[in-house]
């Protein structure tokens, strides 16, 4: 029996709502697949953590994770604890210290699912975001100075890399090698920021040069994320900085239905250190505890992740039973125009997987 060992982050607000129903079906799939087990550990981690003790996770989080295969995260943020604090004492930290250099988020309209943009379905609605995860615009490096004065100053300088740059291009042009279209684009904007994105534009040509068999485009962000909307049907894999496909892939969600059913992998590809599964979805106070959250970012987040810690087989099929569920499309939450609750989809789910094909 293959033995899979997972930390498990629900995290704050919906985090641990969605996550449950995501090790719900998880736990339908090792049971149907037969071969392999997860084992999970849960960390209560989070802002309450930081209420309670002065911080988001133990001083040796990073320690302890590393022992684990994967780690599976809720959400991460709520009312009491300043965003930044929340971001950089627990998530933004475990993406550098493993180097989980990609982000990658699939943006994809389910079947049965209704795309925001009128007449368009799911042959329309099919790419997948590269984001760069280590670096960039959220790097961590800057200060502010002079508080409280006239003088006061803050600076956040966007770190570029060459080596950050050119392994995450690799990266994007690598996937868009086994898709069907072979295409990447570029989100850049190297009118205004003449060095940093000057740089990233002449690694593209230069990377971009190795794959003769993919084709190429590059738009400033502002127009990529027109054509997000305009568009969507041309693109295929779309690689971005961190900041840049952060926000592109907000409205990559959108155009798939509702941010509740995006989800991201956080990916070391060298496996050196775990890699991080995540709905994109962050912490929805305004909806936590109400039992109505999305649980799809997260159980396609779990799908991810049994891809990547080697289980194909059981994530294709987490993956067919999600699509038959949306679908069949009565077991949907309030976010995708349904009453279901978020245990409702998450049993929907689990239930297909049982019966579903191998
Ligand atoms: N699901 C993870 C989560 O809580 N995301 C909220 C967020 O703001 N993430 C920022 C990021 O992905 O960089």
């Amino acid at each position: 029996m293959r033995v899979h060992r997972v930390a498990v982050i629900p995290g704050d607000g919906i985090g641990a709502e969605v996550i449950a129903e995501g090790r719900r079906v998880l736990d339908a799939a090792a049971h149907a697949d037969g071969g392999f087990q997860l084992e999970y550990q849960e960390f209560p981690w989070g802002c309450r953590h930081y209420l309670e003790r002065g911080r988001m996770a133990p001083a040796d989080f990073l320690t302890t994770l590393r022992d684990f295969e994967a780690i599976y995260l809720g959400a991460v943020g709520y009312p009491g604890v300043p965003d930044h604090v929340s971001l950089w004492e627990l998530l933004l930290p475990i993406r550098q210290a493993f180097n989980q250099y990609v982000n990658l988020r699939p943006v994809r309209l389910l079947d049965g699912l209704q795309s925001p943009l009128a007449g368009r379905g799911p042959q329309d609605i099919d790419f997948v975001c590269v984001r760069e995860n280590t670096e960039g615009e959220y790097s961590g490096v800057g200060g502010r100075a002079q508080a409280g004065t006239p003088m006061e100053v803050a600076i956040q300088s966007g770190v570029f890399t060459r080596l950050g740059v050119e392994r995450i291009i690799v990266y994007a042009f690598e996937l868009a090698r086994n898709r069907k279209r072979r295409k990447v684009t570029s989100a850049t904007k190297s009118n205004a920021l003449q060095h940093s994105m000057v740089f990233w534009d002449e690694i593209f040509s230069e990377v971009a040069k190795r794959y003769a068999d993919v084709q190429t485009e590059k738009w400033h962000v502002d127009a990529l994320a027109a054509r997000f909307v305009t568009h969507p049907q041309t693109l295929d894999v779309v690689v971005g900085s961190n900041l840049f496909a952060d926000i592109l892939t907000d409205l990559g969600a959108a155009i798939q239905g509702s941010l509740g059913t995006a989800a991201s992998a956080n990916l070391d590809p060298f496996k050196k250190a775990p890699s991080m599964f995540e709905p994109v979805h962050g912490s929805a106070p305004d909806i936590a505890g109400k039992g109505i959250a999305n649980p799809i970012g997260a159980i396609w987040a779990g799908a991810m992740m049994l891809d990547t810690v080697g289980e194909p087989q059981a994530a294709a099929r987490v993956m067919r039973a999600l699509e038959e569920t949306t679908r069949a499309g009565r077991q949907l939450t309030p976010d995708l125009g349904g009453n279901a609750t978020t245990m409702d989809t998450g049993k929907a789910v689990a239930d297909r997987v049982l019966t579903g094909k191998p």
